[in-house]
Parts: structure tokens; sequence; C-alpha cells
């Protein structure tokens, strides 16, 4: 049913014609996208072994071919509706959920799905440069996954903004072509989206913590009075999973490499001697994604947030979790600056709503941060990884432009800029990481020397199969 069709889809696009059209007068602006923006030197000459979705149920989305990137068949899925849906949380709780947009919600609705989308394909023109450096096809190939996996939450986004939002919404989809990562004229709209992914510590980095964020938005996203949104993310979030896996799994056998290293070597020498990652490396890159990261759940105090709550737009994460629903007359205890000095104060929780998903995010971040201290203690290397304070390097909210250290003492301006390199990437660190990832490893079963191998291969297969093929 779905295979024939140009558009892979739930959503019985061709019962919609003029949705179908418009659509499809997007995909071929789409797929110029995907070529200038999108893996660099992999368009036409390579077939990568990938898993397509072809459907919501499991079986469907564990389809796995060769495709050469520009064919990926991205499509549009949805969730199987929940019979008898009712509104979850706010000012509309219990009332049935909507299958329209209400009139008087278009703006804020309109700008969450730009916002939303607007970070996928960011993230794929983030991450454009790294099969040129990489150190694996198995590792190349997971790169490739989690890239045209991006692609479709486009697609997603693009779709409900085509079948929502008329007019404004078409052309809101053209912009999210538009919009480039880290162009200084028309950059993306949020700032962890502008900065450059350079080296696959930062990809490993960026899809733990950055996509995690993905993971909370689209948890908050999935309870949305509107449903459409809501079954679109849901779908969305099993594939998060994926690139969550490979970003945790990234850093793991980073680590577990670099503790064999120090290991060889008695401790003596500096690892980095020995072609490996150290750990103070690892532990800046962990302090700049999860600050990146943090600043993009927007304002500790938000009368966007507290407004999306109460229309039932945006909620928390796992709302079920919550006795109170309507949340109209409770305060968060909320860690504040005020003169220069940090106190508690209390804030009406539903202006509080960022800083609840926050909470949510840096305990989700924890687990990460724990199970990867066992790769250290299994070594019986007594060095710990942690999360940086939530104060730490804040571009957003209401430590923007204050100072602290990882472990949330303040710091003077002339402190911090003497000493941000000890805990954020320096130029050097840059250059060092770049100097190991030059050469990138194309041989089957083959490992560049500061990662250790994954424990199993893809969809069952050995490791060292040929994840990423040249056609011939
Ligand atoms: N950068 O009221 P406030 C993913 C702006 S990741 C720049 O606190 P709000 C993925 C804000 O727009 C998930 N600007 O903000 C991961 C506002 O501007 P105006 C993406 C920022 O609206 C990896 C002003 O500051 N999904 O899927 O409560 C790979 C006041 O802010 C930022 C979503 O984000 C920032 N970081 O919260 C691929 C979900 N933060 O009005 C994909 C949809 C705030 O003064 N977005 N500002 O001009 C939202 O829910 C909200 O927009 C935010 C911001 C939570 C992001
Ligand atoms: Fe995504
Ligand atoms: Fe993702």
């Amino acid at each position: 049913m779905l295979s024939a069709e140009r558009i892979p889809n739930n959503v019985d696009l061709s019962g919609n014609k003029r949705l179908q059209r418009a659509l499809e007068h997007w995909q071929p602006k789409y797929l110029q996208w995907w070529r200038d923006m999108g893996p660099q030197g992999f368009q036409d000459y390579h077939q990568v072994y990938v898993r397509t979705a072809i459907s919501v149920d499991p079986k469907g989305w564990a389809h796995f071919e060769y495709v050469k990137l520009p064919e990926y068949r991205w499509g549009i899925f949805l969730a199987d509706p929940v019979q008898d849906r009712r509104i979850g949380f706010g000012d509309f709780h219990g009332q049935p959920v909507w299958q329209e947009v209400p009139g008087e919600f278009r703006n804020q609705l309109r700008r969450l799905v730009v916002t939303q989308g607007d970070t996928e394909p960011a993230s794929v023109e983030q991450q454009r440069w790294l099969g040129q450096r990489c150190p694996s096809l198995y590792d190349l190939r997971n790169l490739f996954q989690v890239n045209v996996e991006e692609g479709r939450h486009l697609w997603a986004m693009v779709y409900l903004l085509h079948s929502h939002f008329g007019r404004d919404g078409r052309d809101e989809a053209e912009e999210l072509l538009e919009r480039q990562s880290g162009n200084r004229d028309k950059p993306r709209i949020l700032e962890a989206f502008n900065e450059p992914i350079e080296n696959w510590l930062d990809f490993f980095m960026f899809t733990m913590f950055t996509d995690r964020d993905g993971k909370s938005q689209l948890m908050s996203l999935s309870e949305s009075s509107l449903d459409p949104l809501a079954r679109t993310t849901r779908f969305m979030l099993t594939e998060e999973a994926h690139h969550m896996f490979v970003g945790e799994t990234g850093v793991a056998r980073i680590l577990e490499r670099t503790c064999e290293l120090m290991k060889a070597s008695g401790f003596a020498e500096d690892v980095r001697k020995l072609g490996g990652i150290d750990l103070p490396t690892i532990q800046k890159h962990i302090n700049l994604w999860v600050s990146l990261s943090l600043d993009l759940h927007g304002g500790e105090v938000s009368t966007n947030a507290a407004s999306y709550f109460a229309n039932g737009l945006k909620g928390r994460a796992q709302e079920d979790r919550y006795e109170d629903h309507t949340v109209s007359d409770t305060y968060y205890r909320l860690e504040t600056v005020e003169d220069g000095r940090v106190l508690a104060k209390e804030v009406p929780m539903r202006t509080a709503m960022n800083e609840v998903l926050r909470d949510w995010y840096v305990k989700d971040c924890q687990g990460g941060i724990t199970r990867w201290n066992r790769i250290l203690e299994r070594h019986g290397i007594s060095d710990r990884l942690r999360l940086p304070d939530r104060k730490f390097n804040r571009g957003i909210g209401q430590f923007r432009g204050l100072h602290f250290d990882p472990y949330g003492q303040p710091l003077s301006p002339e402190e911090w800029q003497r000493r941000k390199h000890e805990w954020l990437p320096s130029p050097a660190d840059k250059a060092y990481l770049l100097s190991i990832q030059n050469e990138p490893v194309y041989e089957p079963g083959k490992f560049a020397n500061y990662i250790a191998p994954p424990r199993r291969g893809i969809n069952g297969l050995p490791i060292n199969f040929e994840y990423v093929r040249t056609e011939m």
C-alpha cells in the first residue's frame, strides 16, 4: 500500500490531492537542499545500509536495505490515534483533543512547529562534513542513519505546516530550507544549532545531549492538545532513541579506548601521546554540549511556556506522572540570582514549565553520565565524569551574561576569560581532535585508534560488514 507512493505515508495522502500536490511541490526543493547541505561527498556514489520507516508498527520501521542517500524514502508517519483522547493538562483539561488548529492558537502552534522543524535540517547541516573524518564504516553508517531520520523529522513538521497552517504554513516550509546553520544573515532559530560540529567527539556529545533535548521537547509536544502534533512527535520519539544510542555508545567506546591506552602505558603517558582522547578533553565536551542543550529549554521564567501550558499546546514530559494537571496555584522554587547572589525564589509553576522540563532533562542526562562512569570504574580508574552545574556557560535565561565554573561557583568576567578553556574545548583541543581524525577509516572492520569497536553490529550483522559501500 505504501511503497508505490512517491511520499510514503500513513496519512492517506492520496486521498487529499491538494495536500499531496503541495508536498510533491516541496519535495524537489528538499532534495536540492539535501544535496547542497547534506552529507558532503556521499550523495551519488555510495550506498548506505540504512533502516527506513515504512509504517509505524514495530515491523514496519525495522526495514533495512542499501540505499543511495538522496534516494532514501522520506515518509510521513503519525503514531496510531488514541481512541477518545482528551486534553491532558491546562485550562482545557478533560476536553476532547483538537484535530484542527483553533484560530486563537494558530500563531503559537505554528511557532512551536517551526522551531521544532528548524532544528532537524540544522543538525544535518552541522554534521555534513563528518563523513570525511569517520572512525569506521559502522560509525559512518550511524551518522547517515541519524541524518536521514532528522530529514524525516523535517518532513514530519512540514506535513503539519502544509496540512494545518495554509498559506503561512507553506511559506514557513520554504523558509525551513532557507535558513542555514551558522549562517550570519540567515541562521537557524536556536543557538545550539548554529554551533559547529567539527569532530566526532562533538558529534557523539551532540547526539547524546542535544538529541536528548529533542527527546524532552518531543515528549512535551506529544502531550499536545493538537492531536496531529501529538501523534507525529510520538512516532519521532521512536527514532530519537537510536540517535541517543549512537551518542551514548560512541562516547562509551572512546572512554573504553582511553582506559585501554592509559592502562597499556602503565598510567605513565599522556593519552594524547598514544593517539587517544584524554578524560579532561571528554569532560570539556560534556560541559560544552550540556550547557548549550540546557539553553535549548528556554528561560527559567517564561510567559510563553505558561501560555503553552494553559492552552494545552505543550506540556510536561510524562504528564501522567503528575496528579495536578491544571497547576493553577502552585509554585516552583527556583534558584535565581539577585545582586550577584544566588538565592531561592518562588515563582508560579506555570511560568516555570521550561525549568520543570529542564529538571527532567538533567535527570535523564545524569543517567548517561552514571553509565559512562561505570566504564572508568570497571577499568579501575578513579576519575569521574560529571554534569556541569546549570549556571555554567549559559547563553539563555537568568544566568546569561554571568559567569560560573562547572561547580556553580561565581567568577568575575576576567577570571572567566582567563580560565574558560580549563572547562571548555580550547583551540588546541580542537586542533588535536582534528589531527587524529584527519584520515577517515573506510576499511570494513577497522576502527580509528581513539575509539573501541562496538559490541555488536547493526541488525545482527557482523562488525566488519560493509555498512557503506562504493558503487562500482
Ligand atoms: N536560542 O520565553 P522563552 C531537536 C528565545 S531539539 C535562541 O524562555 P520559550 C533536535 C525565545 O524564542 C528540540 N533563542 O522561550 C535535536 C524567545 O524569543 P522572543 C527542538 C532562544 O519560547 C538534535 C526568547 O528567547 N524543539 O529536536 O519558552 C538534532 C524568550 O524565551 C532560545 C523545540 O525547541 C535558544 N536556545 O522556550 C535534531 C520545541 N531559547 O519571543 C533535532 C519547540 C529561547 O523573545 N520550541 N529563545 O523573540 C519551544 O518549545 C520553545 O521555543 C523553546 C524556547 C523551549 C525552545
Ligand atoms: Fe529529530
Ligand atoms: Fe534526533
